[in-house]
């Protein structure tokens, strides 16, 4: 009798504390629209190593690559909804809802990468990732995109007027849609999903990308004009949904915190590496890359400023991010 209350009182307690092990597994789901093997997806598997191994396997990232969740725009809202916990995405198509995030785009602010990365691990990189939170977002770090240059199917681009009238697939953000006006352009916003069958059916005539994109997309099959211009600089951003976050304990915030810093070391060493393969893959794939002189592209910048970075706080945030030396 005794026995068989001790034994019953045992396996209560043992499925007890497997059931509160259980009840305290979380499964972070994250979003990306690159393939395995594209720096930002390895970046973010990384982070979710390093989180897994200082919660002991409770907490886990499930990277969500390939587009599978929607586009970039989709994603954000479904991030702010708390239906995607993790995103990582170029700060673009955020600049529509934190308008802080305009800044990191503008064309030809960024004088290098050293000149973005000091910015953006500095306290202005901090004050922009604090501006997510009133939009259901939380900053959690930033990620290097290279620079943007453009690429075009049929005319190649040597000289600014070249753009002229030139349908140009942009990303779903107002700057970018006056950034491709000012080129003297025609913008055609849409996911990066839809560029390589827009390119290959003339629906537009040219995009524009970092070189990892470029090639991992595949764009230099169908558009084999890639000119230097190097336009932006702008960071890719790594945002966890407001909703998750407050459901976690303060100190598992910490280590999310913590995991997302540290990939970014991580990250900036697989992009530089990766910056240099995609490069070298699309020369050897017969691409025409174009020298120009950049000045003409810059000069034709100052409606876009003029339109962009008109409040306070964003004349604020320029003039400091142009005065970081
Ligand atoms: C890539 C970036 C993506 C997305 C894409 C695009 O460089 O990593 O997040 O912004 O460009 O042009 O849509």
């Amino acid at each position: 009798m005794k026995l068989t209350k001790i034994l019953g009182l045992a396996i209560g307690l043992a499925m007890s504390t497997a059931l509160a092990a259980q009840a305290q597994q979380i499964t972070l789901r994250s979003a990306d629209i690159h393939p395995d093997g594209y720096p930002t997806v390895d970046a973010v598997k990384y982070m979710g190593k390093l989180v897994s191994e200082r919660t002991n396997g409770r907490i886990n990232i499930q990277v969500m690559n390939n587009s599978v969740l929607g586009s970039e725009k989709d994603t954000i809202e479904q991030t702010r909804f708390g239906v995607i916990d993790i995103n990582r995405v170029n700060a673009a198509p955020f600049n529509n809802l934190v308008k802080e995030t305009v800044v990191l785009g503008m064309p030809f602010l960024f004088r290098s990468t050293e000149h973005m990365h000091k910015t953006v691990d500095g306290p202005i990189g901090e004050e922009i990732l604090k501006a997510f939170e009133p939009h259901g977002l939380v900053g959690l770090a930033y990620y290097d995109s290279g620079a943007r240059s453009f690429y075009t199917t049929k005319k190649p681009i040597q000289k600014l007027s070249d753009l002229k009238g030139l349908k140009i697939r942009v990303q779903q953000s107002d700057l970018w849609i006056a950034m491709m006006q000012a080129f003297g352009a025609n913008p055609t916003p849409m996911p990066m999903g839809e560029v390589y069958s827009s390119l290959e059916t003339g629906v537009v005539d040219g995009a524009e990308n970092n070189w990892p994109s470029y090639e991992s997309a595949r764009h230099y099959e169908v558009a084999k004009n890639y000119t230097l211009t190097e336009h932006s600089l702008n960071p890719e951003i790594l945002v966890m949904s407001k909703i998750s976050w407050d459901k976690l304990k303060p100190e598992d915030q910490k280590i999310i915190k913590a995991a997302a810093k540290e990939s970014v070391a991580k990250m900036r060493e697989l992009w530089s590496a990766r910056e240099k393969v995609s490069e070298e893959k699309v020369r050897a794939g017969g691409v025409n890359v174009i020298k120009v002189d950049k000045s003409e592209f810059s000069a034709a910048m100052k409606p876009v400023y003029d339109k962009f970075v008109t409040d306070a706080k964003l004349k604020d945030l320029l003039t400091r991010i142009q005065d970081v030396k």
